[in-house]
């Protein structure tokens, strides 16, 4: 009568809520575990989020461009949101098979794990071997909480257990029913506490305090505020300098790399006379410059917001790299950031333009997410081949001998800024009052500075905007147009000349593999009156 639970042959019933629950809860646990073993190290990260890193590595660009398009800056929740759900999905498979073929459940168990630890000691910023540590624990802890939860006693054996109770059953004895919503309730309150426990633990390596402690130097060039020249002041259009809340944050990164200053040196080397290793102290006794300039994303689709102008404070590069004496030869500066993360671009931009190794923007430590302690910013060229955040090593190379990190996954190497054109107001399908409105914007086309902007309505004539004053050719600049607008839809479109004489194409193309061409358009209804 009585079943072994081992023997899988005559295993009472349980329903598939309960092996539902029972594998998701399990699976919990398992991650609580994983995540208060991985927060006893900086070197260490939960398994979700190294498992996280490699998807974002492996992606093919079609799926980085579509999780840009869709998600915007939230693609990173996304792709947590969907590991989840593949997670979950999974961890329920594991928890049927373990009431049905219990070695498969430990293969499933097993591979489970394997994926979490491979994913901790591979990719580009893999971790030391013991790595490896919280993924085994944390599936060995999935798959003892699974047997905890789904591999109970028999209920044959219950009901005798039961019946032979000289007290009452309701009472005295928990029904099976009970008795596993109470493991539930204790092994996901566990998990709850092993989970924010761990990272709560993280904490202590946060680099925060030690951006707060930042006390940022003067420029040798102190540089005055924007004269009010170079911006208009209308509704709706962009602020001149984009605050540092406001500033676009696009990287690979699925936790913001915590670089406490005690820890962090930036090292120059490869091809240079004297390779360095700078402290933060040393990088501030450099002399220091103030340098406005629009940092621009490559995937900025055709009237995005991936790009913002700030007032960056730091080291010149081609100083710094002079100091140390740039080998023949040597064709490509290479940065490298402590997550591995890696962005290269010529030696020959270094034509005099503000390439900085930066440590302040707007007049604050570089927030965490833009890169503290400090980074690259090179005008003229997009980020992703140019300012490396988190930045740790400079690295002095060949274009033949390496590629940075987004070049083999279909970028193009060298990835100078397009000109472009956005219309701030009036937004795209909102209502305006017949009369005359202010179109306005900005445009872009750092280092070649923009020339003309234009603006068509409908099939008209293009009409050439009002520039506001240009700042420097590193920046955007703002533009205007009083349009008599009549009653109906209109649609608007802009397009900008650079002092290149380029004018922006019409033709539409997709970010990759270098940047989007097209102008553009909003459809803007004039209400009757
Ligand atoms: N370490 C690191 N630096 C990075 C990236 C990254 O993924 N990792 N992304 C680059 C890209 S594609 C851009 S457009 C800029 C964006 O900088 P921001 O997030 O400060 O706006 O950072 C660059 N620096
Ligand atoms: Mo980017």
């Amino acid at each position: 009568m009585n079943a072994s639970p081992e023997s899988g042959r005559h295993q009472p019933a349980v329903s598939a809520g309960r092996i539902v629950l029972g594998s998701l809860i399990a699976t919990a646990f398992g991650l609580g575990v994983a995540e208060m073993v991985s927060s006893t190290s900086r070197r260490l990260q939960s398994p979700v989020l190294d498992v996280g890193d490699r998807a974002v590595d492996l992606a093919p660009s079609w799926v980085k461009d579509f999780a840009i398009a869709w998600f915007g800056t939230n693609d990173k929740i996304a792709l947590l949101v969907g590991i989840a759900v593949v997670l979950a999905v999974y961890a329920v498979g594991v928890g049927f098979a373990y009431r049905s073929r219990r070695p498969l459940a430990m293969v499933g168990s097993a591979i489970f794990g394997g994926i979490g630890a491979l994913a901790a000691v591979s990719g580009r910023n893999p971790g030391p071997p013991w790595a490896v540590i919280p993924s085994v624990l944390g599936a060995l802890a999935t798959y003892a909480a699974m047997a905890a939860l789904l591999g109970g006693r028999s209920r044959e054996s219950e009901w005798i257990a039961n019946a032979a109770s000289p007290i009452s059953i309701a009472e005295a004895v928990p029904s099976p029913r009970r008795r596993f919503l109470a493991s539930v309730a204790g092994f996901g309150a566990v998990a709850a506490v092993l989970g924010f426990g761990g990272r709560a633990n993280r904490n202590r390596f946060s680099a925060a305090s030690s951006r707060t402690a930042v006390g940022l130097p003067v420029a040798e060039n102190p540089l005055p505020a924007a004269p009010s020249g170079t911006t208009f002041a209308i509704d709706g259009i962009s602020d001149f300098f984009t605050s540092n809340d406001d500033f676009y944050r696009i990287d690979t990164a699925l936790t913001v790399p915590q670089l406490p200053l005690e820890n962090w040196t930036l090292r120059i080397t490869g091809m240079v006379d004297n390779p360095i290793e700078l402290t933060f102290d040393d990088l501030l006794s450099l002399p220091i410059v103030e340098s406005d300039i629009t940092l621009t994303c490559v995937s900025n689709e055709i009237g995005g917001g991936l790009l913002g102008t700030a007032r960056w404070l730091g080291v010149r590069l081609d100083d710094l790299l002079a100091s140390v004496g740039i080998q023949n030869g040597a064709d490509q500066i290479v940065g490298k950031s402590s997550d591995g993360f890696t962005a290269g671009f010529p030696v020959a931009v270094l034509d005099g333009r503000d390439a900085l190794v930066a440590f302040g923007m707007n007049g604050e430590a570089l927030p965490l997410e833009h890169g503290f302690p400090a980074r690259l910013i090179v005008p003229g060229i997009y980020g992703y081949v140019s300012a490396t955040k988190w930045l740790t090593e400079i690295n002095l190379t060949r274009f033949e001998d390496f590629d940075g990190y987004w070049v083999p996954r279909g970028w193009d190497a060298l990835g100078p800024i397009k000109t472009q054109s956005r219309i701030d107001t009036p937004r795209g399908l909102s209502t305006v009052p017949p009369g005359t409105t202010a179109i306005a914007g900005v445009a872009w086309a750092q280092t070649r500075g923009i020339d003309r902007v234009e603006v068509q309505i409908d099939d008209g004539d293009w009409l050439e905007a009002d520039l506001a004053d240009e700042l420097n050719d590193v920046t955007w600049r703002q533009w205007k147009l009083a349009w008599e607008a009549t009653p109906g839809r209109h649609t608007v479109t802009v397009r900008a000349t650079d002092r290149d004489g380029e004018t922006q194409i019409s033709e539409r193309t997709t970010p990759i593999p270098n940047g989007a061409t097209g102008q553009h358009q909003v459809v803007v209804l004039v209400s009757d009156g």
